[in-house]
């Protein structure tokens, strides 16, 4: 199996998915600080069973993140990271062959992360740490490059653009180039223009709408909306109520080409994608 096969199927570690369906991508925080989920898949017996009902429940891809980076999360050491996340994806590993994301920004983590039996790497930070780029041509595995404005810490603090689909898509043509000069196949890489990292709602709004543009790379197209603050905003909602929201924005994004939905609700987002697909293949 060639990387490219690797990452056009999603077929690491054996799995072969139906090219023309969109995946889950099932979030695994294993932060005591996280924004959803606090603390509740914190030890590695409940990380693990999470994952393998995330799995059961239709999940294509369990991505596993030891880092906060929702609005004014604040870093974390490699260590801390490295002992978060590795006994996790080391644990999902021996139990199932399901592809393993690594949310991380840090090269050490990534490198780890893929000894460890993960498969694919998910950078908030597309690859602009110190070495990460060096570190993902090694690995050739594949890559999610996302846009962020700002950091974590500071990025809700006024937005600002000139044109919010323009400087995302410039930005994902230089970080393309970037990965493609240190040796990343263009076939490895994985594009998502980064729901509420450093924008406001109506940035996301129209973000949202125009995402078919992001086609034009003719590569996949991820996206995370589930919970997030721009639901709490259009709806009024903690938390804990922005399910539903959640699922229409799923849906706006999958009818419009997006490849790869991250979500905390991996059955109900499933089933919604599958029966807009069914409408958006149809002739
Ligand atoms: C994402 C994403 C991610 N989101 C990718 N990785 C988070 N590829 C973590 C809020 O506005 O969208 N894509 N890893 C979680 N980050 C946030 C950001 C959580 C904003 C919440 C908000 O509430």
């Amino acid at each position: 199996m060639s990387d490219a096969d690797c990452v056009s199927q999603f077929s690491c570690a054996g799995y072969r998915p139906d090219l023309n369906f969109p995946k889950v991508m099932g979030v695994l925080n294993v932060t005591p600080d996280s924004f959803s989920d606090a603390g509740q898949f914190y030890s590695l017996d409940e990380a693990l069973e999470r994952a393998l009902v995330m799995e059961a429940d239709g999940a294509a891809i369990i991505d596993v993140g030891g880092e906060s980076t929702r609005p004014g999360a604040t870093p974390v050491s490699v260590d801390e990271e490295l002992g978060r996340v590795i006994p996790v994806i080391e644990a999902i590993r021996k139990e199932s062959l399901i592809p393993i994301s690594i949310d991380t920004s840090k090269p050490e983590v990534m490198e780890a992360a893929i000894i460890a039996g993960a498969n694919i790497i998910n950078d908030v930070r597309a690859l602009q740490a110190h070495g990460a780029l060096d570190v993902v041509a090694q690995l050739q595995v594949p890559v999610c490059l996302m846009h962020m404005q700002g950091m974590p810490g500071t990025m809700q603090i006024q937005p600002k653009y000139h044109s919010v689909v323009d400087e995302i898509r410039f930005f994902f043509q230089q970080r393309m180039m970037a990965c493609i000069n240190a040796g990343i196949l263009r076939e490895n890489i994985i594009i998502d223009p980064g729901f509420g990292f450093g924008k406001t709602l109506k940035h996301n709004i129209k973000l949202l709408k125009n995402l078919s543009v992001f086609l034009d790379f003719d590569v996949p197209i991820l996206v995370g909306v589930s919970r997030k603050s721009m639901l709490g905003m259009l709806l009024d909602a903690p938390i804990e109520k922005r399910l539903h929201g959640g699922i229409a924005l799923a849906v706006l994004a999958v009818w419009q080409g997006a490849s790869i939905i991250r979500t905390h609700d991996v059955k109900e987002t499933f089933d919604a994608i599958h029966v807009c697909n069914a409408v958006k293949q149809s002739s």
